[in-house]
Parts: C-alpha cells; structure tokens; sequence
C-alpha cells in the first residue's frame, strides 16, 4: 500500500454540556482527524490529544506539528500498520499522535482487504455493555439528576469523576440513592497523594468496582503503596503508556485493573498488547473514552469487544457528548452499542456535518 497523500483535518465539535473533571472543565472539543489517501482508498483517524496538555503531556497542536515535521516524513513508501508502527518508533512519546497516523493507515489497509477492526483485532461479541462518565457537578442533586438520566437511559455503569473535596459524599449520595446493585466506579484523574491514603480508604465501605488512577501518572511504586491500604482496587489509566509499563504496574502489585485507551498506548497494536498481556495474567480490562466522535468510537468499540474487556467501558453513545455527531451517530440499545461490522472502522464521515465543523485542513503530499 503506497500512500500519496495525508489530509490533517481539525474540528471543532460542541459539547451538550460542560465536562468537568479534576483537571479543568472543558466546553468545546478540539479534534485533529488524519486521513491517509493511498493507492487502495483512505482511512481515518482521530488523535486523541485534547487542546491543553492537561491529560497528559500531548496537545493538538502539538500533534500536528510533530506529525507534519517528524511522524510523516519517517514513514516508508510502502506502508502497512505495523511498518508504520516501527517507522515511527525513533520519535519519543507523542503516543497519542502516533496512535492516529496509524490507525488512518490500519483502517485503509483493512477497508482494502474488507475486514473490519473487530474481525482484525479479534473480538469476539456483536456488541458491548456502555457505562457513563460524570463530570463533577456544582450540586449533589445536580449530580443525583444527570446520573438518574443516564441509568434511565440504560447504561449500565457509572463512573463518577473526584477529586479533593468531591468525593465521598458525591459518592454515598449517589449509592443511598440507586443502591448497592449499580455498579459503581470513580475516577480521580491523579488529583491525590499518598498522604490522602487514609482519607481514601473511606471510599471501601461503598463497594466501587474501582479507583481510576487516584496518584500521579508517574507514581507507579506509591500506587502500590496505595493499594496495599486498600480494599477498593485500583485501575491505572494515565500511567500506563504501553505494554511494559502494564507489566510492570502488574509486577509491582500498582493496580488490579488496566483502563485501556488507544491513543494513550499509541495504536490499536499495542492495546491489543496490552489486552493479552493483561489477560494472561488474569487482569481485568476496560476501554477508556476521550470524548471521541464516531470515528474513534467506532474503533473503540470494537477493541471493547475482545474477550478481556470484561467491565463495562467509557465507550458511551454519541449524544453523551455530542449533539451532532460526525459519523451516523452510536445509539444505545438496552445498555449496549453494537460491534461495526463493516470493513475497517466500519463508519464514515457525513460529508456535510464534517464541512460544517471543520476549521482548518492541511494536505501534505508523499
Ligand atoms: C478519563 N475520560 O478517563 C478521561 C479523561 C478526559 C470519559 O472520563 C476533553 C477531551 C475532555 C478528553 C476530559 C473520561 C476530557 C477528555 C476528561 C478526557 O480519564
Ligand atoms: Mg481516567
């Protein structure tokens, strides 16, 4: 597969309501989409990267500048996922970046030969059980309204974002309300230090699947102090960028769970790494959310079918975030969305939705 050009689009994409999490609130997602054209057809991907360095250390415009001066440039003249996947092994981090020139190129190569990225990355379901990411609220009945929304609109986990002074009783509120049946998660997006280990160990009595990544991202060896003084387990999420560090954090007894982002781990290769990695030692796994469109839902989604995903993800339906989504939109039936089938990522752009939000394309000639 020979690839003549790359169109690096960017979107705009306004969101239903404000996200708030421990590390800032956002309005508005700024996407950078990649479409790789090539001698077979296109493919696309969507960079996960947000518009500040506030997640990790990637932002938009820094992932379009490392792709149009470095990541391109390095790639071969014949190109697959996996050639394109060592190509780009010389340039440090930007995993995040990396993840969407080749998940573009993946997609063109399995539209090419008709198979779509379930088939390809083997799962084994036609559809997924959905949870719901709750951004911190102003109000405890606020929260207690927008989470009894998302129970009544069937999904089938909720995850509740924390941070110092959000979270017990956002948490007790939520469970004296629905139950000890929900299933139950937080998220703290390394707001805590290992000096709040006691103040944590108060979340035990609510019963929660787990804690998303309570410390800092490169604090590995005090989540696994951490964990030794809990009984809630713990799940990394920004910690883990690849499949040594899931083992290592697997080594070190850092955490139970592994939340699973693609474009956190640079590529659907190495998630499906990470995923057998984490099966064969018995660790549960989930796929994470970045407020995708239907582009990079698509793909989750069907990464979220493989047999090691046993929890409910982030992989929510469109209209979570979006009011109009690029892609014909993600619609939950009974808790759950259905697998694509179709080949590659197995959805496409609505033409005039993505004119309407685009803001600015750059077309790099190979
Ligand atoms: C997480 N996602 O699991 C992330 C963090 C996150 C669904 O909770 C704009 C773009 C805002 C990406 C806010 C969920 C975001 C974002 C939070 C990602 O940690
Ligand atoms: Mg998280």
């Amino acid at each position: 597969m020979k690839i003549t050009g790359i169109e690096l689009r960017r979107i705009a994409m306004p969101l239903r309501a404000p996200f708030r999490t421990s590390f800032g609130t956002e309005h508005d997602r700024d996407v950078l989409l990649v479409r790789v054209v090539t001698t077979e057809g296109d493919g696309w991907g969507e960079c996960a990267a947000m518009t500040a360095p506030r997640y990790n250390h990637e932002y938009v415009d820094a992932a379009q500048d490392v792709l149009r001066r470095h990541l391109i440039p390095a790639l071969p003249s014949t190109v697959d996922a996996h050639a394109a996947g060592r190509a780009m092994e010389q340039f440090k981090g930007h995993k995040m970046t990396k993840a969407a020139l080749e998940t573009a190129i993946l997609d063109a190569q399995l539209r090419a030969t008709g198979e779509s990225f379930a088939s390809y990355l083997g799962a084994d379901r036609a559809s997924v059980p959905c949870g719901v990411s709750v951004g911190i609220a102003d109000s405890l009945p606020e929260l207690l309204d927008t989470v009894d929304d998302f129970v009544q609109q069937g999904y089938v986990r909720i995850k509740l974002k924390i941070e110092p002074g959000w979270d017990l009783e956002p948490v007790r509120a939520v469970r004296e309300r629905f139950g000890d049946q929900l299933l139950l998660q937080v998220d703290a997006n390394a707001a805590y230090t290992l000096a709040d280990a006691r103040h944590l160990a108060r979340l035990d009595a609510f019963d929660l699947l787990l804690i998303e990544q309570p410390l800092a991202d490169d604090d590995l060896v005090q989540h696994a102090q951490l964990a030794r003084r809990l009984t809630t387990p713990i799940c990394l999420d920004e910690s883990i960028e690849s499949a040594a560090h899931a083992a290592a954090a697997i080594t070190l007894g850092a955490c139970q769970i592994i939340n699973i982002k693609p474009g956190r781990v640079g590529g659907y290769l190495e998630a499906r790494r990470i995923h057998d990695l984490c099966r064969a030692h018995g660790v549960p796994v989930w796929c994470g959310g970045m407020l995708e469109t239907g582009l990079g839902r698509a793909a989750n989604i069907a990464l979220a079918a493989l047999p090691g995903f046993t929890l409910p993800g982030d992989t929510s339906a469109s209209n979570r975030y979006y009011a109009t989504d690029i892609t014909p939109p993600f619609e939950l039936t009974d808790g759950h969305l259905d697998v694509p089938t179709a080949p590659g990522i197995g959805t496409d752009p609505v033409p005039d939705v993505l004119a309407e939000v685009t803001t600015t394309t750059e077309w790099i000639a190979l």
